[in-house]
């Protein structure tokens, strides 16, 4: 599985939670990030660079743990290699059946915000709901500087927010798989009456039912590892890392 950086993560550790006997190679292309700044063709490009590498180690199946490189590069990716490959997509449809009043923002990237594919996924569940983009530029490289408890980041999140809540809407969809990571700051600004929607289990269930599909599920008893890299490998990553998965582990260097 891939990010542009750690925001894979907060989707690493609900699979290693539901699959725990699965080996897990995650990498983080910080060298590139944010991808939601960057082309689609970049965007492509990284992609089948990095599933390459994944191949090349034998991987069965790969999750795009990154919404911006799912809208941007899946339908090219999975055009191009055999194996199972899963994307994450924002939970809209099941937002706007939750919400009561039917008012539903969807927080994302730039590069998201304007994918034609991710705008056509919009659209349909738009005809009876109000559903609001909210780009929320600046938001991962905040978390990737590990300033997710800094006062900046709190106050670039209630100018995303502070509208949307003016606007009365009562679910909230993170439609970057970073978000998740500041999810704590993001209830403290809603408070208790707005909802937050997370896609890290239903990819995992799908990455799942995927597996069993294809007869890949890992059968034996032996627990599965997890092996973290980084197309920039350093100090302050490992900290990053570290912080972040909330126990000690080796970072090595991609590719
Ligand atoms: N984590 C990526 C996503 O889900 O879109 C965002 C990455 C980025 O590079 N901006």
């Amino acid at each position: 599985m891939f990010d542009s950086g750690v925001g894979g993560l907060s989707i690493a550790q609900c699979i290693n939670q539901h699959l725990p006997n699965e080996n897990l190679l995650y990498v983080a292309d910080t060298l590139y990030a944010p991808y939601g700044e960057k082309s689609s063709e970049f965007i492509q490009q990284r992609v089948n660079e990095i599933a390459q590498w994944f191949i090349e180690r034998k991987a069965k199946a790969i999750v795009v743990a990154c919404n911006t490189a799912t809208v941007n590069a899946i339908d090219q990716l999975r055009k191009n290699i055999l194996i199972p490959v899963i994307g994450v997509e924002p939970a809209i449809k099941p937002a706007v059946n939750l919400s009561k009043n039917k008012k539903v923002a969807i927080l994302v990237t730039k590069a998201t915000a304007q994918n034609p594919r991710f705008l056509a996924l919009v659209a349909q569940y738009s005809q009876n709901s109000d559903v609001i983009v909210q780009p929320c530029p600046g938001l991962v490289e905040l978390i990737e500087q590990d300033k997710k408890n800094a006062s900046e980041c709190k106050l670039m999140l209630t100018g995303y927010l502070q509208p949307l809540l003016e606007k009365g809407v009562d679910t909230i969809v993170l439609g970057c798989t970073h978000y998740p990571l500041v999810k704590n700051l993001i209830n403290e600004i809603c408070g208790n009456s707005v909802v937050i929607m997370e896609t890290a289990l239903p990819v995992t269930e799908q990455l799942q039912r995927q597996l069993a599909l294809h007869q890949l599920i890992n059968t034996s008893n032996n627990l599965g590892t997890t092996s973290f890299y980084s197309s920039k490998c350093c100090a302050t990553q490992q900290a990053l890392f570290n912080h972040i998965w909330q126990r000690p582990l080796q970072l090595n260097s991609y590719p």
